[in-house]
């Protein structure tokens, strides 16, 4: 105790005395660990309090509310029968798609966790949120498809952003949530970035995610392009996920002047990822653009072609027919449809999962799920989205112009959000408008991460230069186009349904050529790739990091997203774990007064008292003063202001 004491004086902890002595007999600091988390966890606070947060959190709007949401409960599920969890558990994934195909009612998949805050709130939700709506959610989904909780753009930002290891967030969810299939989105030879990995990169990491809780990988393609989507497709067939394979829905099967992208275009499509070996097949509509006359034509042609395989549906609700088209869906002979609860749906998000389920109540495509057991899930997350205000885009209501500029649902959100800080009147109809004319010009593409981003670049650069869509063409030798453009037409991403046009492709990529020496890629670009090495990427980690700090899931991050690995790390070896965290003291920092429990562990809870903020001192340093279970610490925070 009488080292408690020293390791407690507030000049031990500020620094002042010489604590080499400490520093290199860590081991004298075993006792201490919490105290040590805590004085970590206190500096992140004291740093939110004096300075906010990292701009580039993005947490421009406004605070989040002061009531806690309520924590919601209901009681286990009750069995009756194999779940479709344990029949891919204990069956495999062929018994999985069977078990869909074989039921009458429709399924459910609930994008909550994923697309919907992903589409709403910049992709921002934290961990520890979804873990307290996760007992309720075992019991209310318990007879759904599956719940949508990791990949796509979650992953990068959870550490990018929310300084949380997505990886551990997974294994937390799968413990939480013991009997619903979890789904994830695969940007097939992407993985889960922005551009092509070596194969052995794609087969780890879904070998990875396997193990980590994952079952239905949902695979797709940013422009339908085969060779990509064999490798994700045989990348998940060999960790042994549920390969949920997507066919991207661009155009307008229902009308025939809309061209190109035609039911027989769609039909011959799945014909080809079919033979691939896939046990469910995703439409996977991500702007929305699937009316319901459509999805009844493309459905049922899918449903004629192929009567044996389960067909699951995707959309966004961006015009405000989400729930009409899901329902034409499931008249149409789909299996199951994504939904997101109520409080997070609508917009740019899924349509409403209560909707849906209420909708079919009664009637022979009955989902069986419990309307009150969904409804106490969906109390949650009206309160809970108040948490994340400061996230939220602006946008109040549906928009039917989606048909005409098919901007996806995450991508729509954003640029409005951008446009609107612009505070430029016009802006927004200019970049809708621009992004039509970019996707012509491109050669009319499926329009999903990452091939998305070419078009919204091309579309700002056009806005920016007051370009129009003929003046591009014309002066192309002489404009300076983004990075993600020429890189499209080198074939980076792969090579578009209907090819490059031209003479817009060749003038873009005049004199430039690859690392390779040829002009571009005339096959998958990834498959040029050298393997990773990761013996030798795991020693350098190792060297940097020490052991103990490197699993295998870690140096998975790295490979993706060494840069923000890096940073990441470095914010975990500063704040420690800051997950633990509650939303609004992440976000906004405490109240002077107030007091939070935050539990860093089983067992181990930390109380954290903010007693006093001084005014800045001669050198800009303001001391923070909190009592940590019951002990008075200072943290001294240099304002920035
Ligand atoms: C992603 O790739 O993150 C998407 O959500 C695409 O729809
Ligand atoms: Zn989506």
């Amino acid at each position: 105790s009488f080292l408690l004491g020293v390791l407690d004086h507030p000049d031990f902890v500020d620094g002042t005395v010489d604590t080499s002595f400490i520093a290199d007999n860590p081991q004298l600091l075993e006792p201490m660990l919490g105290s040590n988390r805590g004085s970590k966890l206190l500096k992140y606070i004291g740093e939110i309090i004096v300075n906010g947060p990292p701009k580039a959190l993005g947490a421009v709007g406004a605070p989040p509310v002061a009531m806690d949401p309520q924590i919601p409960s209901l009681p286990p599920p009750v069995e009756s029968g194999p779940s479709l969890y344990q029949t891919y558990k204990q069956k495999g994934p062929e018994a999985f798609a069977k078990a869909v195909r074989g039921k009458d009612k429709l399924l459910i998949t609930d994008t909550t966790w994923r697309d919907a805050h992903q589409s709403l709130l910049a992709t921002r939700m934290r961990t520890i949120d979804m873990l307290k709506a996760a007992p309720a959610t075992n019991t209310a989904l318990a007879d759904a498809y599956s719940l949508e909780c990791w990949g796509g753009a979650t992953f990068d930002v959870s550490m990018r952003f929310l300084n949380e290891c997505p990886w551990d967030r997974l294994a937390q969810l799968r413990e939480a949530v013991p009997n619903i299939p979890f789904q994830m989105l695969l940007r097939g030879a992407n993985a889960v970035g922005y551009t092509s990995y070596p194969d052995n990169v794609v087969y780890k990491f879904c070998e990875l995610a396997q193990q980590t809780g994952m079952d239905v990988f949902r695979v797709f393609d940013s422009l339908n392009y085969l060779p990509n989507m064999q490798l994700g497709i045989d990348a998940v067939g060999a960790s042994g996920g549920i390969v949920e394979a997507a066919v991207c829905y661009t155009g307008d099967v229902s009308n025939p002047q809309r061209g190109q992208y035609d039911l027989e275009y769609y039909v011959e499509y799945v014909r080809a990822l079919v033979k691939m070996g896939i046990h469910v097949l995703a439409i996977k509509d991500m702007a929305g653009l699937l009316k319901p006359e459509a999805a009844t034509m493309l459905v049922s042609a899918l449903r004629k072609e192929f009567p044996d395989l389960p067909i699951h549906v995707h959309t966004h609700d961006t015009a405000g027919t989400g729930v009409a088209s899901m329902l034409a869906c499931a008249h149409a002979g789909a299996d199951a449809v994504d939904a997101a609860m109520d409080a997070m749906s609508g917009t740019t998000s899924q349509p409403s999962l209560g909707a849906i389920v209420g909708a079919v109540r009664g009637t022979k495509i009955d989902t069986g799920l419990n309307m009150e057991h969904i409804a106490a899930v969906n109390d949650y997350w009206e309160e809970a989205r108040g948490l994340y205000a400061p996230f939220e885009s602006g946008q109040k209501s549906g928009s039917a112009d989606v048909y005409n500029h098919e901007m996806p649902g995450g991508q729509y959100t954003n640029l409005l959000f951008q446009s609107q800080q612009l505070g430029l009147s016009g802006q927004w109809p200019a970049i809708k408008k621009a992004y039509a004319s970019a996707n012509r010009l491109l050669g009319d593409i499926i329009k999903v991460t990452p091939s998305s981003k070419v078009c919204g670049d091309l579309a700002q650069m056009m806005v920016q230069n007051h370009l129009t869509e003929e003046e591009v063409i014309e002066k192309a030798e002489h404009l300076s186009f983004p990075n993600s453009v020429v890189e499209y037409f080198q074939g980076y991403l792969g090579l578009p349904p209907f090819g490059f046009p031209e003479p817009l492709r060749s003038r873009v990529l005049k004199g430039k050529t690859l690392p390779n020496g040829n002009q571009m890629f005339t096959a998958r670009p990834g498959a040029e790739m050298e393997p990773c090495d990761f013996d030798k990427a795991r020693s350098a980690l190792v060297k940097k990091y020490g052991s103990d700090h490197i699993r295998d899931v870690d140096l998975m991050s790295h490979i993706q997203y060494p840069a923000v690995f890096k940073e990441f790390m470095a914010a975990k070896d500063k704040f420690g774990d800051l997950s633990v965290l509650d939303t609004r003291t992440f976000v906004s920092g405490m109240k002077i007064g107030q007091e939070s429990a935050v539990q860093i562990e089983v067992g181990k809870i930390l109380f954290i008292k903010l007693q006093s903020v001084s005014n800045p001192d001669a050198d800009g340093i303001r001391h923070v003063v909190f009592e940590l279970n019951g002990q008075q610490r200072i943290i001294k925070v240099k304002d920035n202001a």
